[in-house]
């Protein structure tokens, strides 16, 4: 008998694998942004509490999202064995389970703000593979059961239900090797993204706006200082979504609704068509701690939000744009800071090329001076015109600030942490951010000894960081170094220690080291 329930606790497997790979695989094809089992993940996301949450990114760090899916498997497994051998025990029994998993597959499946009806598709294939599979190898089970029981020789019985299993393990086998295929290139959006030609921003007066070349003098010669523009691929990630959003740019448009005198709307090749900027611009996450890296420089090319805005017609009263992305997150930015004349971008490309698809593509906001959590809405698809007191963007429901300007702030790059350097004249260096405010000087000090100006990079823009460098004398022993910024409308980086939550770090960057 337990042989047989070995057999029964296999079937299931097999059956229950093929549904769900099967599943993944025809959401790849229908509704990329919404599979199965990535609905069910976002929906945990969704419902754990914050401390849970917080518990999870403290345990697991940036795998967090990786253990989420490895436990969603091992549970699906358990939820498969378990099938397999109810079903062999009473009919119905196991398909009733692998039904009404499917059906909170489903649910899942509708909480996710991205979903259309397609997107059933696929957890109403993969319960009905799986309840037929199961059917078919469970009823060849018990035939092989009840031949042997009869006395009568079992083998064609044994043999038919051999045959099954094996022909279930190979289509698993095919499904999991086609769906890693589909995972793997991400196709679709990674062939749309090459084929896009991004136009060269429109011809500007002279002298170039500020931030849109970089001025001799910007890049101090400084080994192992952060980078003035940083590449694409090193580019700090932010995402509430558990898969990134799959966007084909054919069928993307940007809706402007809200408070405004007339709806409009734009679509990927319009935006492409019209006259684009390109401003170095550093962004910058709330939740960077102080000497933190959630913060860094991009070339961004786009047309400016308040162009957009002004097509709609802003009326009175407003004072918040809520930005919403296909995935549900949305952002709240002060109307402010999008029509002030500042460089607030519907972005299109990054350094040169399309957005990379995990920075926003086809179309992210950029917006200076902001933490991203306010403004720097990806994959964006909706800007509604409304007030503060009328709409909460997805952070703010979660603990986090209504507004985000961003902190002045600087970190120590060189000397590293537990470097070794000779005694004598030794080069300090990092990088000073205050977005939109722009950075007036840097200072750094030795073991809390008095403050001394840095040399400061000829700054790109007051939205971009700016790279200090300073040469100290010191002599052998353990040294702690620190900086601060002070920016153009005179404040001073703090120096009691605040935590990123609910708006943003504060502190000094303290590096220590040993001189020899
Ligand atoms: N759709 C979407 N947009 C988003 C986010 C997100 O989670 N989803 N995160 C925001 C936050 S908190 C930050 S700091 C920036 C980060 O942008 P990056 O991932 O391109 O660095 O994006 C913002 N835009
Ligand atoms: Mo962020």
């Amino acid at each position: 008998m337990s042989r047989r329930r070995t057999w029964a606790a296999l079937s299931g497997a097999l059956a229950v694998g093929i549904g769900v790979i099967g599943g993944e695989l025809a959401a790849a094809a229908l509704s990329p942004s919404v599979t199965p089992v990535s609905a069910v993940g976002s929906a945990v996301i969704d419902v754990v509490p914050p401390g849970v949450k917080d518990w999870a990114i403290a345990w697991f760090g940036t795998a967090d999202k990786a253990v989420l899916l490895g436990g969603i498997a091992v549970l699906i497994a358990v939820l498969a064995l378990a099938a397999g051998v109810l079903e062999y025990r009473r009919s119905f029994a196991g398909r009733a389970v692998v039904a009404g998993f499917g059906a909170l597959g489903a649910l899942a499946v509708a909480s996710r703000p991205q979903s259309s009806l397609v997107s059933y598709a696929a957890p109403v294939l993969a319960v009905a593979v799986a309840v037929l599979v199961l059917d078919a190898l469970v009823r060849a089970l018990r035939a092989w059961a009840r031949a042997s029981e009869g006395g009568t020789t079992a083998t064609p019985a044994r043999r038919r239900f051999l045959q099954g299993v094996s022909g279930a393990a190979v289509v698993a086998a095919a499904t999991g090797a086609a769906a890693t295929g589909v995972r793997s290139s991400q196709s679709t959006v990674a062939r749309r993204r090459s084929a896009v030609r991004l136009p060269a921003p429109a011809p500007t007066g002279f002298p170039a706006p500020e931030g849109s070349v970089i001025p001799a003098g910007a890049e101090l010669d400084v080994e192992g200082i952060t980078d003035l523009v940083t590449p694409s691929d090193d580019f700090y990630r932010i995402d509430t979504a558990l898969v990134v959003p799959v966007v084909d740019p054919a069928r993307w448009s940007l809706k402007v609704s809200g408070l405004v005198d007339r709806e409009v709307e734009i679509g990927f090749d319009e935006l492409l068509a019209l006259p684009l900027v390109e401003r170095h611009i550093t962004l910058a996450c709330v939740s960077n701690p102080v000497g933190g890296d959630l913060t860094g420089t991009a070339r961004w090319l786009g047309w400016p939000v308040r162009e957009l805005l002004a097509r709609a017609g802003v009326r009175p009263g407003a004072d918040m744009v809520l930005s919403r992305s296909v995935d549900g997150f949305t952002a709240g930015t002060p109307l402010e800071a999008l029509t002030d004349g500042r460089d607030s971008l519907l972005a299109v490309g990054m350094n040169g090329e399309p957005l990379p698809v995990e920075h926003g593509f086809p179309v992210r906001l950029v917006v200076p001076g902001l933490y991203g959590f306010v403004s720097a809405t990806k994959w964006v698809s909706e800007l509604k015109v409304t007030r503060f007191a009328d709409d909460r963007a997805y952070w703010s429901t979660r603990g986090w600030s209504e507004r985000g300007p961003v902190k002045t702030s600087s970190r120590v790059d060189v000397p590293r942490p537990g470097a070794r350097v000779a005694a004598g004249d030794v080069v300090v260096g990092g990088v000073a951010w205050a977005q939109h405010t722009g950075v007036e000087a840097v200072e750094v000090r030795v073991d809390g000894g008095p403050w001394q100006r840095a040399q400061l990079a000829t700054p790109v823009s007051v939205d971009t960081w700016c790279q200090y460098r300073a040469t100290l004398r010191l002599e052998a022993g353990t040294r702690t170094v620190q900086s601060r910024a002070v920016d153009r409308a005179g404040g001073v980086q703090s120096e009691a220690s605040v935590a990123p939550a609910p708006d943003g770090s504060e502190g000094l960057h303290t590096v220590t080291f040993t001189v020899t």
